[in-house]
């Protein structure tokens, strides 16, 4: 199977890459695009060497799947045309989420929903992708109404110039080209994305938006404070949720045991709860320091780790290609 990776030499991009080969997807021919000055720049990928092609060669090479981690601007602009030559784009920005004709997938929630329509599929934001997974089984037997969450968010989210300037600014050395309004090591901003006229920035909004689309379920509330801090292992939140049922905490404890995608790190006797350092490089998300929220009824208050560029991104996006290639929605 003919496969794209548009932006594949970025942080995301390179992950996708590796998420491919160890999960063993069946890709014949790796198209790697790239902006302009990368361009015959050779990537590796199962051993063998491919060059980075531009989005008009690829366009051309009609893949059967496209997946996109080049911003939202490209996305708007460039999987409509491989859309159009019946390539299937999996989307990484923020560019469709929001669109009502297009999905937003989580594939444990709602990959079933995917049909041969679909062209264009949104992988949601990496700070949504997390919670939701941690709170699905949880909200089909006791329904959330409503989440208080805070996020303690990895520099991997924003890129490789913040990665630089992170460890620039450990060194001791002035950043070269900081990707933060303000030093991040030593530090902690909250402030993630740009700011938007509610005073909420819009990582926050799309937390609130993107788990009522993906829930399928307008009615759900959801306020959120977005953070970024000096860790690059992967993004950490802290979630109260309110449910309509009442709950047993044990029997949360068993469902989340068994629900898919989350694994269950909660021993505070023994000081074992869920760290960025050890959700890093790992696809699971980390539930622990399960307790109830004993200010109001029916509310539970968790925390949540993931790896932002595995499961929040690459993983999210190459599971979502695997259902697709699985329901036979992908041709070769
Ligand atoms: C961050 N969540 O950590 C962002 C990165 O909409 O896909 C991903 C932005 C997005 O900064």
């Amino acid at each position: 199977m003919k496969v794209a990776v548009v932006g594949a030499t970025g942080l995301v991009g390179t992950e996708m890459l590796k998420v491919l080969a160890e999960r063993n997807f069946p890709v014949t021919e790796l198209l790697p695009v790239a902006s302009a000055r990368s361009v015959g720049q050779e990537i590796e990928f199962q051993g063998k060497k491919y060059k980075v092609v531009s989005m008009d060669d690829a366009i051309a090479a009609r893949p059967a799947v496209a997946i996109f981690s080049a911003g939202g601007s490209i996305s708007k602009q460039e999987a409509p045309r491989f859309a159009e030559v019946g390539t299937v784009v999996i989307d990484n920005s923020s560019a469709w989420r929001m669109d009502p004709t297009k999905k937003l997938v989580v594939p444990e929630i709602n990959a079933r929903e995917l049909t041969a329509a679909d062209k264009i599929i949104a992988n949601p934001n990496c700070s949504t992708i997390q919670m939701v997974v941690a709170l699905n089984e949880l909200h089909q037997r006791y329904k959330v109404q409503r989440i208080v969450v805070s996020t303690y968010q990895s520099v991997t989210g924003t890129g490789k110039q913040a990665v630089d300037q992170l460890l620039e600014e450990r060194a001791g050395q002035t950043p070269t080209n900081p990707a933060y309004p303000h030093r991040i090591d030593l530090n902690v901003l909250p402030h993630i994305d740009v700011f938007e006229d509610n005073g909420y920035t819009k990582e926050e909004m799309k937390m609130v938006n993107e788990t009522k689309k993906i829930f399928g379920d307008d009615s759900i509330r959801v306020t959120a404070t977005t953070v970024r801090i000096p860790v690059m292992g992967g993004h950490s939140e802290a979630v109260n949720v309110e449910f309509a049922e009442e709950f047993d905490l044990a029997e949360v404890r068993d469902i989340l045991r068994r629900t898919a995608g989350v694994e269950l790190v909660d021993d505070v006797k023994n000081n074992v709860y869920p760290m960025p350092k050890d959700a890093h490089g790992r696809d699971a998300v980390l539930v622990g320091r399960l307790r109830r929220d004993e200010t109001q009824p029916r509310t539970l208050n968790l925390w949540v780790v993931a790896d932002n560029l595995r499961k929040g991104a690459a993983t999210n996006a190459v599971q979502i290609a695997e259902a697709m290639l699985e329901m036979g929605l992908l041709t070769t």
